[in-house]
């Protein structure tokens, strides 16, 4: 298999449907393949909460046309939330909004050279009137985008807010049960015998 075989074909794997047996609503886009590393974060998480979503590499850059046309017909498709990932001169996410009114996230990919500061400013200071709600760079952001996803399609479809609060308390339960680490008696006994 040629090198281009090989990407198009990861490509391909990436822009699966990823959830084939509903109508995605929430739509997950990334400036390149490699960013998907990060972004399977946000898809694990939309998988969690049962948000049937797709997912998509566009660049703004590389793919303009074809963003453009995505973005344009997003709302008619059915989708109600975008999330955009890119790093670098992000643009993704700005020029997705530009294109549709549907509430566009954007993640701010964690780059080589500047460490995601670049993506986090590019994808952050949206002129006044075309909004992109950034998320924190890298896996946070992702994981994030996608609870925030959630809970703008909570407000309309009530099986989403269920979904988060089963999370939360998931995610509560979680912790206290990691609280105890072992040296809080130990270290208060020998506090105690000194
Ligand atoms: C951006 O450039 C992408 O979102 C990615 O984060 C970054 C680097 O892309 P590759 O050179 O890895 O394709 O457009």
């Amino acid at each position: 298999m040629t090198r281009e075989h090989k990407k198009a074909k990861e490509t391909r794997t990436v822009n699966k449907l990823r959830t084939p047996n509903k109508k995605p609503l929430v739509a997950i886009i990334m400036g390149s393949k490699s960013d998907w590393q990060t972004m399977e974060h946000a898809a694990k998480t939309l998988e969690e909460l049962g948000v049937p979503h797709e997912v998509r590499v566009l660049s703004a850059h590389r793919t303009p046309d074809h963003l453009f046309e995505y973005a344009r017909t997003a709302e008619e498709r059915g989708l109600e939330v975008i999330i955009a990932a890119a790093g670098g001169a992000a643009h993704l996410a700005g020029v997705t909004a530009a294109k549709t009114i549907l509430p566009v996230l954007g993640v701010p990919m964690e780059s080589a050279s500047l460490k995601g500061l670049d993506s986090l400013l590019s994808t952050v200071q949206m002129p006044g009137g075309i909004p992109v709600g950034t998320l924190a760079i890298g896996k946070p952001g992702a994981i994030n985008a996608a609870l925030f996803a959630a809970a703008i399609l909570g407000t309309k479809h009530r099986e989403f807010r269920e979904a988060i609060r089963k999370y939360r308390a998931s995610q509560a339960e979680n912790v206290l049960n990691s609280s105890d680490l072992g040296w809080g008696s130990s270290a208060s006994a020998k506090a105690a015998k000194s």
